[in-house]
């Protein structure tokens, strides 16, 4: 198995690249933000309690999240490897993973961290929200809320995993191809190691 975190701040283009690597490496994606887009789309319980705190740019409860997480390995046991996008967000998200995946007798294997400048993050983002209906994209004020919340809560997932020498940052900006070309780059080299 191979399991990988694609990390970086809102609109570093995780959800971008993780299309294109799970396409190659045949990885099951899990991306919280879609799947809590799902229950918000089919207005659950968990859908409405999310949305309030999305609309903000706030990051939903840790229990919530490590729930789905906890469900969506115990639902794909045939799966060659997970990527996880947009998450973990938080020092006890990675804990929590940590934990499911030694459950499995796994591990994470590398975090490809996208660097990119907050300038270009609300630029993308402001653009996203032109066509994506996405609520929490159109107000500059709610993408800088995300990005303080990427820096007061996420950072802290690199570092816990670069205690481990598996924090591998790559440069964000650029086309969409030259960054899929580095990101695989660097998964051939620990796929190899
Ligand atoms: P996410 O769905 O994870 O959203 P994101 O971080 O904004 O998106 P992403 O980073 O994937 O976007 P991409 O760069 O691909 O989270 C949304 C919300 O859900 C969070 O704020 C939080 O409230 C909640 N949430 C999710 N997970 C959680 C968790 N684990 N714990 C707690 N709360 C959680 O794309 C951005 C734009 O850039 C696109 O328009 C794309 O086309 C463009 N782009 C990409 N690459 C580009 C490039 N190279 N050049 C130019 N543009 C590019």
């Amino acid at each position: 198995m191979f399991n990988l975190i694609l990390f970086g701040p809102p609109g570093s283009g995780k959800g971008t690249q993780s299309e294109r690597l799970i396409a190659l490496y045949g990885l099951k994606h899990l991306s919280t933000g879609d799947i809590l887009r799902a229950e918000i789309a089919n207005k659950t319980s968990l859908g409405l309690e999310a949305k309030s705190l999305m609309d903000r740019g706030e990051l939903v409860p840790d229990e919530v999240v490590i729930g789905m997480i906890r469900s969506a390995l115990d639902n794909n046991p045939q799966a060659k490897g997970f990527l996880f996008d947009g998450f973990p967000r938080t020092k006890a998200q990675s804990e929590a993973l940590d934990k499911l995946l030694a459950q499995r007798n796994e591990a994470i294997n590398v975090v490809l961290a996208l660097e990119v400048s907050e300038e270009e993050l609300i630029k993308r983002l402001l653009n996203r929200g032109l066509t994506s209906g996405r609520t929490d994209d159109v107000n500059e004020g709610i993408i800088r809320a995300r990005i303080t919340e990427y820096h007061n809560k996420t950072s802290a997932v690199a570092d816990h995993y670069r205690v481990f020498d598996k924090v591998v940052g790559v440069k964000g900006e650029g086309s969409v191809d030259e960054i899929f070309s580095a990101l695989c780059e660097e998964i051939e080299k620990r796929k190899a190691a």
